[in-house]
């Protein structure tokens, strides 16, 4: 569209933006992508939100099934696999006439090519050996017709992971404090895709100054679960949305990034507050955002009205197949879509 097309009243505004998704193996990538049809849903006619392809489109359908119908998770993520979304909503314009100013509303249409790729490929290509058997292993006891990856398959698959998040604008990046505790690897992921990442945009003359020139959403995953929702209570960091008629509990937006190094500490290893300084080191304040965030939700029981303290978790151990989750009721997304509004809003192409 040309400038004058895009400037007449009325015409929507279309961002395009290319949104990288970064974080270890069940921080929860998966289930974040797969709640975003019903956050928007639920954002009372606010936003919606349409596949730009036929597999983008049938994710969507497909996940909104198991996450509310099926009440479990969505699988495993083999490889890398790419989506393209068109978020649509309104915002509003300040439109010039001749002698004079005024605001409109206007259609605003961001698309996002997003990228959901398999936790392991975040470790890159010096693995241990022992650690990679036990992948391997782990992959085919959950999937039998998928052959494991080799260690050359695996190393193609992370140069293009690092090429694709160099070529973002915004970077979606999930935390999930529950796996960090009990693994303690979170900077060995995070350390191994951020060096990767600097050193190709210095390579292609994108460093703006010594920081990366993406905008970057840190997301806390699992707000609902009993540690996560505890700790955030216990330092007062809780607050709730007048508009949101179940006053489901979020965390103050101005506390979200000191709940994250509460958490961090917590980490028997603090490798996690290694994260929190080596994002401070290599993006550029003004461009990080700190969110704290569920796919899922908080429980609210069919007869209530409102959020019940006494009775918040919404996943729950399967009652009959031992180890795995199950989820206990309807879904309330919890800051999903909001840490991609922003990057939409801020990034533009
Ligand atoms: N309590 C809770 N658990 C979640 C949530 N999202 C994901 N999980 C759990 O984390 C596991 C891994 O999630 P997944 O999206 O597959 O992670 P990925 O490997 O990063 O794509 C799921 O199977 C769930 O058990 C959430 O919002 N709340
Ligand atoms: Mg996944």
């Amino acid at each position: 569209m040309s400038l004058e097309a895009m400037n007449r009243p009325g015409a929507p505004v279309t961002k395009m933006a290319k949104i990288g998704l970064w974080g270890a193996t069940s921080s929860g990538k998966t289930t974040f992508l797969a709640a975003l049809y019903v956050a928007a849903n639920q954002s009372q006619g606010k936003w919606n939100i349409i596949g730009v392809d036929q597999p983008s489109v049938d994710f969507l359908v497909d996940n909104t099934q198991i996450l509310t119908k099926e009440r479990r998770f969505p699988s495993k993520t083999e490889g890398i696999q790419e989506y393209s979304w068109t978020i649509m909503g309104e915002t509003e314009r300040v439109v010039k006439h001749r002698w004079r100013k005024r605001t409109e509303s206007v259609p605003l249409h961001f698309q996002l090519d997003l990228i959901d790729a398999s936790g392991r490929l975040f470790r890159g290509k010096e693995k241990d050996r022992a650690e990679e058997i036990s992948e391997e292993l782990e992959d085919i006891e959950l999937d039998f017709d998928d052959p494991a990856e080799s260690v050359g398959e695996s190393g193609d698959a992370f140069d293009r992971l690092v090429n694709h998040l160099t070529e973002c604008d915004g970077i979606v990046y999930l935390f999930d404090p529950l796996r960090e505790n009990k693994d303690g690897d979170e900077f060995h992921y995070f350390q191994q895709a951020l060096q990767n990442v600097t050193h190709r945009c210095m390579q292609n003359g994108r460093l703006a100054g010594r920081h990366l020139p993406h905008y970057l959403a840190v997301c806390i995953t699992k707000l609902d679960s009993p540690k996560v929702f505890h700790t955030a209570h216990r330092r007062g960091y809780l607050t709730f949305d007048p508009d949101d008629p179940y006053l489901f509990p979020r965390v103050r937006e101005d506390k979200a990034e000191d709940l994250f190094r509460e958490l961090c500490h917590l980490s028997p290893t603090r490798s996690a507050l290694q994260v929190h300084d080596a994002i401070k080191t290599s993006f550029a304040p003004e461009r990080v955002r700190y969110f704290a965030t569920s796919a899922v939700g908080f429980y609210l029981s069919p007869t209530a009205t409102r959020f019940q303290a006494s009775s918040f978790q919404n996943v729950i151990p399967h009652p009959t197949q031992p180890g795995e989750y199950t989820i206990r009721g309807d879904i309330h997304p919890i800051n999903v879509l909001e840490p991609l509004l922003w990057l939409g809003q801020v990034t533009r192409r």
